[in-house]
C-alpha cells in the first residue's frame, strides 16, 4: 500500500491547524485508540511475515512523521498563544492600587509610648521585668511583710506551687518589683519608669483583672518632695498638653513610701464633662485624684541593696488605662480589653503617628 498520500494529507492538515484544540482533535483522529494510523498499525497483525517486513517500517515511519509534526505544531501554537496573552493582558500602572488594610495602635500602647517619650526627656530609662513574680519582690521588698494587711488589699492571683526557694509565686500586682530588681541590678543613682501589665482579682465597671500601670523611681543624693512635685507637674503638663495643670498634694499612706502623698489635679466642668486644668478650688471646679506617690521608705531602699543614709528617692504609681480615658475621652474601661475592631477603629491611633516631644505627644486634632 502507498502511505505517502495519507502522510502528506495528515501533515497538511496539521500545518493548517490554527489552535491547540484543533490540533488535539487531529492527534486523536490519527493516533488515538480509534485513530486512522492506529488502525493501520493493527493491520500488521493480520499480515504474512513477508508483507509485514515490507509494510511495517513504512507504517511506523508514517506514525513517527505525524507524531513529530504534531509536536512541532504544538510548540508553535503554544508560543503564539502566549504572545497573544502577553499582548492582551497589559498592566496599567497608572491605576490606583487597592488600599491595603492598615492596623491601628491600641490607646494603651499609644499612652505608654507617650509616657516613655516624656520621661525620656527628663532622663528616665524604661525598665521592664517579669509579670510572674515571687512574693519577696512583689511584697516583702516593698515593706509589706507576710502579715501586712496591704497584701490582702491587693487581691493577688497566686500560683498553686512555690518556687525553688520556697517563695509563693504570683502575678505581679504592681510594677514595683521591676524597680526593686533594677535597684538590685544597677544600684544608684537611678531614674526609671516601669510601665506594664499588672493583675488583681477584681472585676467590675471600673476594675479589670488585668490593667496597666506605670511606676516611676528616682534614687539619688538629697532627693526631696520638691523634686517629686516638679517632676509630676512637668510630666502632667506635657502629657495633657496644657500649661494650666494644677496639683494638690494630700497626705496618704503606702507601706513603700514615707511620707506618702496622693496627687489630685484640678478640673473644670465644661458642659457636664470634666476637663483638666486650673485650680480645683475655683468656682465650678473640683479636684480629681490622679496618682499615688511619696518618698521611698528607708526599708525599701535597704531591700534594694542601698544605704538609706546615703541614698534617698521618690516614687509614684499611675494607672495607664485611666490616663488614656482622661486624655482621649473614653468612658468604659472594659472596652479596652474586649478587642472589638469597631472600638479600635474609633479610638485606635495611626502606627505612623509616633509620639515625639517636637511633633507633639498627643494626636493631630
Ligand atoms: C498608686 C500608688 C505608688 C509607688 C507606687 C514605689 C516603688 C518603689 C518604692 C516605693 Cl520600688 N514606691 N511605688 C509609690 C507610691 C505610690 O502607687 O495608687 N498607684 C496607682
Amino acid at each position: 500500500m502507498d502511505y505517502a498520500a495519507t502522510g502528506q494529507q495528515a501533515l497538511a492538515r496539521i500545518a493548517e491547524a490554527q489552535d491547540l484544540d484543533t490540533l488535539e482533535k487531529l492527534r486523536v483522529e490519527f493516533l488515538g485508540k480509534q485513530g486512522s494510523i492506529s488502525a493501520l498499525l493493527k493491520t500488521l497483525g493480520a499480515m504474512s511475515p513477508e508483507q509485514r517486513q515490507d509494510e511495517g517500517p513504512r507504517i511506523h515511519a508514517l506514525r513517527e512523521s505525524v507524531t513529530a509534526a504534531l509536536g512541532e505544531r504544538k510548540s508553535v501554537l503554544e508560543s503564539a498563544a502566549l504572545d497573544a496573552r502577553l499582548a492582551a493582558e497589559t498592566v496599567d500602572l497608572s491605576l490606583p492600587a487597592p488600599e491595603a488594610p492598615r492596623g491601628t495602635v491600641h490607646p494603651v500602647s499609644q499612652v505608654m509610648d507617650e509616657l516613655a517619650e516624656i520621661f525620656a526627656d527628663l532622663g528616665f530609662a524604661v525598665a521592664s521585668g517579669p509579670e510572674i513574680e515571687d512574693d519577696w519582690h512583689n511584697f516583702t521588698a516593698l515593706n509589706m511583710p507576710e502579715s501586712h494587711p496591704a497584701r490582702a488589699m491587693h487581691d493577688t492571683f497566686y500560683f498553686p506551687d512555690k518556687d525553688g526557694q520556697g517563695r509563693s509565686m504570683l502575678l505581679r500586682t504592681h510594677t514595683s518589683p521591676v524597680q526593686i530588681r533594677t535597684m538590685l541590678a544597677q544600684g544608684a543613682p537611678l531614674r526609671i519608669i516601669a510601665p506594664g501589665r499588672v493583675y488583681r482579682s477584681d472585676s467590675d465597671a471600673t476594675h479589670t483583672p488585668m490593667f496597666h500601670q506605670v511606676e516611676g523611681l528616682v534614687i539619688d543624693k538629697g532627693i526631696h518632695l520638691g523634686h517629686l512635685k516638679w517632676t509630676l507637674e512637668t510630666f502632667l503638663k506635657a502629657f495633657f498638653e496644657r500649661e494650666d495643670i494644677v496639683l494638690r498634694l494630700r497626705p496618704s499612706y503606702f507601706p513603700f513610701t514615707e511620707p506618702s502623698v496622693e496627687v489630685d489635679v484640678g478640673f473644670a466642668l465644661v458642659n457636664g464633662k470634666r476637663v483638666l486644668g486650673g485650680s480645683g478650688d475655683a468656682p465650678g471646679h473640683g479636684w480629681m485624684e490622679l496618682l499615688g506617690s511619696g518618698m521611698v521608705n528607708r526599708k525599701v531602699i535597704e531591700f534594694g541593696g542601698l544605704d538609706p543614709d546615703e541614698w534617698q528617692g521618690f516614687a509614684f504609681g499611675i494607672g495607664v488605662d485611666r490616663l488614656a480615658m482622661l486624655k482621649y475621652g473614653m468612658d468604659d474601661l472594659r472596652a479596652f480589653f474586649d478587642g472589638d475592631q469597631r472600638w479600635l477603629a474609633h479610638y485606635g491611633f495611626s502606627a505612623l503617628d509616633v509620639p515625639t516631644l517636637s511633633g507633639g505627644v498627643g494626636t493631630p486634632a
